[in-house]
């Protein structure tokens, strides 16, 4: 009898012991973004459903503050229904690996440029058209636009929904090897591209000797050689450490990018009503919140990167023209496969937002 009540007391210690938080997390499965920093704790309660949500870019780049922007939203508007897990650096795979996985179903977000996503849309390569863009305020414009919203709706056809545009930038050229002021410079330099043809063919029109690679094999790339250069938005190339490896930036501003937050359609359909509505509200209001930073951003890097030590060189109009001279013809041949409405349409469409 007396080892019966000894085993019951133990029993109902142990009871008590669980009961009181020992033991696994009441908040069930927190994710780790590789930082340690707590930023997957879920904010309270059982998740009912959990976003995973992984970028390229590092964790001082607006794009994933807007992400954490989009996080604290989403897991206040739904109490902790839905828990927000975010990933930087590449922790979940490259643009095209997390795009992919989105499809698949083992992934439910990521924000890559529009130009990788041409591979699984190729009207989205109608934004990698050289020189489209001549502004930030005609590119806010056409991208609210009808045939900016439309193209998000053909995402649904590869099980991908297409939330917002967010904004990557104006892309400009750094390299290791020398100053880069005419379209002569451009010779022979092996410079890194998105996965995307139509930069691909763009930077050979421009006598550039181009390799396409994912953005998380670039800086290793540019250090050991294997290409001389690359192209980004100032924040990307002073965040990312680029100054570290090259030595020459100028303000080519060839190509205006946008991203594009995407989510798993598998995932999205498994929301209720509500919750379809909140995810989308919380990635347009996060995306006003991360064009903003990601502006400020982009405004002030040039200046810092020449104090790293880069050589900076300004391109004039009429060497930016040579340049927009020379790949015309690329654009002449990729019409086709974007589709001729699409490419019309948005050359409309940045007409109109200059007349305004
Ligand atoms: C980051 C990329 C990057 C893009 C590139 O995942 O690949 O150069 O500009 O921002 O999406």
């Amino acid at each position: 009898m007396k080892k019966l009540f000894s085993f019951l007391a133990v029993a109902l210690l142990a009871l008590v012991l669980v009961a009181c938080g020992g033991g696994s997390s009441e908040n069930g499965e927190s994710g780790n973004n590789g930082e340690g920093n707590g930023e997957n704790e879920s904010a309270s309660g059982e998740a009912e459903h959990t976003i995973r949500a992984g970028i390229g870019l590092n964790k001082d780049h607006p794009q994933y503050k807007g992400l954490l922007k989009f996080k604290e939203i989403v897991e206040e508007e739904t109490d902790g229904a839905i828990k927000v897990e975010t990933y930087h650096s590449g922790q979940l795979g490259d643009d095209r690996s997390m795009t992919e996985a989105l499809q698949l179903g083992n992934q439910e977000v990521t924000i890559p440029s529009t130009a990788p996503i041409a591979n699984f849309v190729p009207e989205f390569s109608v934004f990698d058209i050289p020189f489209l863009f001549p502004n930030e305020d005609v590119a806010d414009e056409v991208l609210q636009g009808d045939v900016a919203q439309g193209l998000l709706d053909k995402l649904e056809e590869e099980d991908l929904v297409g939330l917002a545009y967010w904004e990557n930038g104006f892309r400009n050229l750094t390299n290791s090897e020398r100053a880069v002021e005419t379209i002569d410079d451009f010779d022979g330099l092996k410079i890194r591209t998105m996965e995307n043809d139509l930069h691909l063919e763009a930077f050979k029109a421009l006598g550039a000797n181009p390799t396409p690679m994912a953005f998380t094999e670039l800086f290793t790339a540019m250090q050991q050689g294997t290409v001389d250069g690359q192209e980004n938005p100032y924040a990307t190339i002073y965040l990312e450490n680029f100054y570290e490896v090259q030595d020459y930036v100028s303000n080519t501003n060839h190509v205006y990018s946008p991203f594009v937050f995407l989510m798993s359609k598998q995932f999205y359909d498994g929301l209720n009503d509500e919750q379809k509505q909140i995810v989308s509200d919380a990635a347009k209001e996060a995306g006003q919140h991360q064009i903003e930073l990601n502006r400020e951003a982009n405004a002030k890097y040039l200046e810092d990167l020449q104090e790293e030590g880069m050589e900076y060189t300004e391109i004039t109009p009429e060497n930016r023209q040579e340049m927009v001279d020379a790949v015309q013809p690329v654009i002449e041949d990729f019409k086709e496969q974007i589709g001729p409405e699409t490419v019309d349409g948005i050359m409309q469409a940045v007409e109109d937002a200059q007349s305004e």
